[in-house]
């Protein structure tokens, strides 16, 4: 690995001396991550990057951005009379099951990316991708054959599509700074088609879908233009737009009067398609998603308007957004938000299988009518804890825990995609991040553990796009140790098995003792031979680092390429043929992912020769030159016109070479993509 640089060591010094000791107690208090902010009265419980963060290490606590905030928490205690041995009977046709959720994809768990921030992790323009961004959704799609992405967040209503952008520093998305109306400091965006030519682009090399947002913040003069070109220039790559996101908080962000309901948002959002009927540039009129609201409207507020049937033609799908928590108070102390949480005292929220059923009972009814109306169902947007999240529990091990559990909870309840926001560097709970822009000429990304949850979701819901999820109310409904069953095809697949506690002394390890058809009628499936199983794995649930999926991890802070490292490590487990069990173990803290069969194993296990990845290759000192390997383009998703037939690769290493130390990853990247135009 590449040594760290100063600023890195300088950070290091501070967390492990200062903050990271002290961390180890329970009162240690996290505020002001972000710096001051002068901000109105209410802010808001979602989620949007602003303001910069000052690194001042004189401080006591870190003041630095919270994406790299060094905060270690203790885990919670064990918990007293855990079961550590359950059964699990389970048919092996669904058949006899009562209860399977509708089909799901593996592209199930997905991510929200703010607007502003899509230039710092999809890419700068259409020639300009991150290498380490493609090598991420590279991985998943693999596993769940595509990743689903929304592009929006609080920025996507002030955003305006221009031709040009004034201060043309080649990037596709610009903060209009002059802009100080915003009360909750939402900046207006401003962007050109380019935006949609670069995701267009990374489309072509990975398998990636998009969703956008309409603007929404003026009624009287709406700003379809993103509609418009959208869908010429993205084409089936557009999953849908957006109207209204969070229109439930308006009101109180200042952006439509204090009396603002849901009748009003209902009125607009007829009037929004009166706007969209008539305008002959947007081809599709039925792919809206709305209302996305965030829980101060309960989604039946805004079904009680008629808004289901009267805009039934227009609805591609309904979605709200949600998040269990928030982090207000500490990011604007003076936002009337009350005193600030303590991050310790929160973390064992997340870390019982209740957090994700609580998340989801609000909106079982609304699940229930969705299929109903033959919509899907999305949670556009969530994570640990809105405004920011909570340092040392949303970049911990145990909210990867969390983030896959609740993702099989909701795939159980019949929601049909969920994303995970990105939110910037002022977020602690980021999937992804790359490095600060002045460090990008030495540092790697940065992978949130949750990044690990998709990873494990994608490749537990597959690619076959059959997948069927129960929550099996595990060990007598355990809320520590939740299992779930996942068929394909109507057959018995994999099981996810969770244990949220973190117990090194081996004490907590929870076995389960696999019984698959008992004997039931028409089974086709009963216990295998052996079964495979990989395991999401770390320390404890208070860690961010040396996290592991089957063995394998992206790599510590500042250190990311976006490939898996080390050997792969699948288990094998036989199973007792007298006793018809396969006992697998689950340590304390980890999830195991189990195959059932050779054919649920094979399904998403790549060859490791075949990973399609877009390998790095290191070249002089700490700076890494980035190489994109043309077989594996070749072999990619899509057949875009970036894509090359074939050409020497150590032809493009050598380039990057010459180039000297003088060049970051990204310049490289710019190589690949220039140097492929001309060949092609
Ligand atoms: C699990 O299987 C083992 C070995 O067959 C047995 O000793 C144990 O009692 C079983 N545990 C439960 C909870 O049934
Ligand atoms: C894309 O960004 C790169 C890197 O900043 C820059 O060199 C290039 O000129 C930009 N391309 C366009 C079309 O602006
Ligand atoms: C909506 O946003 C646009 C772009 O930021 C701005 O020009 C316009 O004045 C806003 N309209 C309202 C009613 O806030
Ligand atoms: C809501 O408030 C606005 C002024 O802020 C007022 O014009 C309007 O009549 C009010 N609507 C209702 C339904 O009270
Ligand atoms: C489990 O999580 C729920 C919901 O987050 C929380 O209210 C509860 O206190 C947690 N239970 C324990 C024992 O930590
Ligand atoms: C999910 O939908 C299926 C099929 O309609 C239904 O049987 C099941 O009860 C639903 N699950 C939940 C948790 O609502
Ligand atoms: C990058 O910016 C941060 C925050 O302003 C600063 O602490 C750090 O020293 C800078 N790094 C370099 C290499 O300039
Ligand atoms: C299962 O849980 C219930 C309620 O928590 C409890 O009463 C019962 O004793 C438990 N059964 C076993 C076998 O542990
Ligand atoms: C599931 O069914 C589909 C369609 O019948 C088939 O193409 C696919 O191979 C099946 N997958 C498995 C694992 O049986
Ligand atoms: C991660 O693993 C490395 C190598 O095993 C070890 O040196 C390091 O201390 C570990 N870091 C943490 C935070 O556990
Ligand atoms: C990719 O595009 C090339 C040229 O446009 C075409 O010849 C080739 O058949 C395409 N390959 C696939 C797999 O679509
Ligand atoms: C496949 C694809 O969308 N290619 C686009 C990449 O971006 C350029 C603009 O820089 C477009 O011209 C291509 O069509």
């Amino acid at each position: 690995m590449r040594p760290y640089n100063v600023y890195t060591l300088a950070l290091g010094s501070l967390t492990l001396s200062g903050v990271l000791h002290r961390a180890s107690g329970s009162a240690l208090t996290v505020y002001n991550v972000q710096g001051p902010l002068a901000v109105g009265s209410r802010t808001t419980t979602s989620d949007t990057a602003t303001g910069t963060a000052v690194f001042d290490p004189s401080s006591g606590t870190y003041g630095g951005y919270a994406a790299y905030n060094p905060i270690v928490l203790a885990p919670p205690a064990v918990p007293s009379g855990l079961s550590t041995q359950y059964d699990l009977v389970l048919p092996g046709s669904a058949i006899n099951v009562q209860g399977l959720s509708i089909p799901q994809s593996g592209s199930f768990l997905g991510f929200s990316v703010e607007m502003s921030v899509v230039t710092q992790v999809v890419g700068i323009n259409a020639s300009f991708l991150q290498v380490p961004f493609l090598n991420l959704m590279q991985l998943l799609a693999q596993r769940g054959g595509s990743v689903n992405i929304r592009v929006g967040g609080n920025t996507q209503d002030y955003a305006v599509e221009v031709d040009e952008l004034t201060n043309n520093r080649g990037i596709c998305v610009e903060k209009d700074t002059d802009d100080t109306r915003n009360p909750t400091q939402t900046p207006t965006l401003l962007f050109t088609p380019e935006l949609l030519y670069m995701l267009s682009n990374a489309s072509a090399l990975v398998n990636i879908n998009w969703w956008l947002g309409i603007p929404f913040n003026d009624t009287s003069n709406w700003r379809l233009e993103i509609a418009e070109t959208g869908e010429a220039i993205l084409g089936d790559r557009l999953l849908g737009y957006q109207v209204g996101n969070e229109p439930d908080l308006y009101a109180v962000h200042g952006h439509r009067a204090a009396n603002y309901s849901a009748w009003d948002y209902f009125g607009e959002f007829g009037e929004i398609i009166e706007a969209i009927a008539a305008d002959d540039a947007i081809p599709r009129r039925n792919n809206l998603i709305a209302p996305s609201v965030s829980g101060t409207w309960t989604p039946e507020e805004v079904w009680a308007t008629g808004f289901l049937t009267s805009y039934d033609s227009s609805l591609g799908a309904l979605a709200v957004e949600k998040y269990p928590d928030d982090n207000c108070a500490a990011l604007y102390p003076s936002g009337g938000f009350g005193s600030a949480k303590d991050p310790q005292s929160v973390f064992p929220n997340y870390l019982n299988h209740t957090s994700g059923q609580l998340l989801v009972q609000p909106y079982l009814t609304s699940t229930a009518l969705a299929q109903q109306k033959r919509k899907p169902f999305y949670m556009f947007e969530t994570n640990t804890a809105s405004c920011g999240g909570f340092p040392g529990v949303s970049d911990s091990f145990g909210a990867a825990l969390w983030a896959a559990d609740y993702a099989l909870q909701m795939a159980y309840s019949n929601f049909s995609a969920a994303n995970l926001h990105v939110g910037g560097l002022s977020d602690s709970y980021n999937p992804f991040i790359p490095p600060p822009t002045n460090e990008s000429m030495f540092e790697g990304w940065t992978i949130g553990p949750v990044f690990y949850s998709v990873l494990a979701v994608a490749e537990a819901l597959g690619s076959s796009n059959t997948f069927r999820v129960i929550d099996l109310n595990a060990n007598n409904g355990s809320i520590y140790t939740p299992a779930y069953a996942i068929y394909e095809n109507n057959s018995l697949a994999r099981l996810a098995l969770f244990n949220y506690v973190t117990d090194s002394s081996g004490a907590s390890t929870v076995t389960a003792n696999i019984t698959i058809g008992g004997g039931r009628t028409g089974e086709q499936l009963s216990t295998p031979q052996y079964v495979k199983v990989k395991y999401l794995a770390a320390e404890s649930v208070s860690v961010k680092e040396n996290i592991t999926w089957a063995g394998q991890t992206l790599g510590n802070r500042f250190a990311v390429d976006g490939r898996l490292k080390g050997s792969e490590s699948v288990q094998t487990v036989q199973c007792s043929s007298s006793l018809g069990t396969c006992q697998v173990t689950v340590p304390a803290p980890g999830m195991a992912l189990v195959f059932l069969s050779a054919t649920a194993y094979q399904e998403v296990d790549p060859a490791p020769s075949s990973t399609a990845t877009f390998p790095t290759t290191s070249v002089t000192n700490a700076l890494v030159t980035v190489t994109v390997d043309p077989r594996i383009l070749s072999t990619s998703n899509g057949n875009g016109s970036l894509v090359l037939a074939a050409t020497d690769h150590s032809n493009r290493a050598s380039r990057g070479a010459n180039r000297g130390v003088a060049l970051s990853i990204f310049i490289s990247v710019i190589t690949g993509f220039v140097f492929r135009r001309r060949v092609a």
